[in-house]
């Protein structure tokens, strides 16, 4: 067959659609938080194409998915999450690209708007159909909470270790949360607003309410994750401003966010376990 540029993988138009439920699912795992090197886990996952690519090799996912984690100095828990995360996504038979996106210093973190550059990069390289955003230290702990988009936004993280597997409140949006192009597109992505810890999950929970989109959510059972522990975060203060951003969140939303992300690459590279991209934001505010 002319044109098959995947290695050994049949082209799509050869193999059936994937199943609606995939076949190899183990369901509740424990976490693996062993520090793993980068050069043990490229050797774990050698089917791994450049950037962090992979699709199932037996069927035809119906999307295109790219992972975006907003990075800083978080090198061990990235390998942690690579490990723990990878398995599941291939287990899921998902075509999956994960995109690290990290600030350079010496802004404040914005995790806002690095949601924002890794969309606008992961479009650069292909036609993305699914973005799940997903925080570095959030371990999957079973692998039946499904990687994919639905016809609202979903919130993944329903249970997480630090508040007893439960939530902090009911409207709780951080940690790892998946839109399609669409829904993401329709509420001008998240605020770029927010530099330093705290509120533009909530910014984000209030454009999607406001779209009229409804939150889906699967069972805290499932979408169970162990937050890795961790001190604060050196240039990741809580955001003394992030009270009266919240507040102004659905006035804002269409003149601030995608349309108005500005920002310089400053380092592209694909490596065997992810794209990782270096970027320099202005603070502006
Ligand atoms: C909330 C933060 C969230 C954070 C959760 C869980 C704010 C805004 C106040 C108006 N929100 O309090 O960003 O994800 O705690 O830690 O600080």
């Amino acid at each position: 067959i002319v044109g098959n540029t995947r290695g050994g993988t049949p082209p799509p138009t050869a193999r059936p659609p994937c199943p609606v439920k995939p076949k190899h699912l183990i369901g509740a795992m424990a976490a693996n938080l062993t520090k793993t090197k980068p050069d043990v886990l490229e050797k774990l996952f050698p089917d791994l194409e450049p950037g962090g690519h992979h699709e199932p090799g037996e069927c035809r996912p119906s999307e295109r998915l790219a992972i975006v984690v907003p990075y800083r100095n978080r090198f061990d828990h990235l390998h942690v999450l690579l490990h723990n995360l990878i398995p599941v996504l291939v287990r899921q038979q998902l075509d999956f690209t994960i995109f690290v996106i990290e600030q350079d210093l010496p802004t404040t973190f914005n995790r806002g708007m690095l949601f924002n550059v890794g969309f606008l990069e992961a479009l650069k390289s292909a036609d993305f159909d699914c973005f799940i955003f997903h925080d570095v230290d959030m371990i999957p702990l079973n692998d039946r909470c499904l990687y994919r988009c639905a016809g609202h936004p979903r919130h993944l993280t329903a249970g997480v270790s630090k508040w007893k597997y439960g939530l902090p409140y009911p409207e709780y949006f951080g940690g790892v949360v998946a839109f399609t192009r669409h829904q993401f597109e329709a509420i001008n992505g998240d605020s770029n607003l927010y530099f330093g810890w705290g509120g533009e999950d909530d910014d984000l929970q209030r454009r999607v309410a406001a779209h009229g989109f409804k939150t889906l959510r699967f069972p805290a059972e499932i979408c169970r994750y162990e937050m890795i522990k961790h001190g604060s975060d050196v240039g990741n203060t809580p955001n003394p401003k992030r009270m009266k951003l919240v507040s102004t969140s659905v006035e804002r939303m269409l003149k601030d966010g995608l349309n108005t992300t500005t920002y310089e690459v400053t380092k592209y590279d694909k490596k065997h376990l992810y794209t990782w991209i270096n970027v320099f934001i202005n603070r502006t505010e």
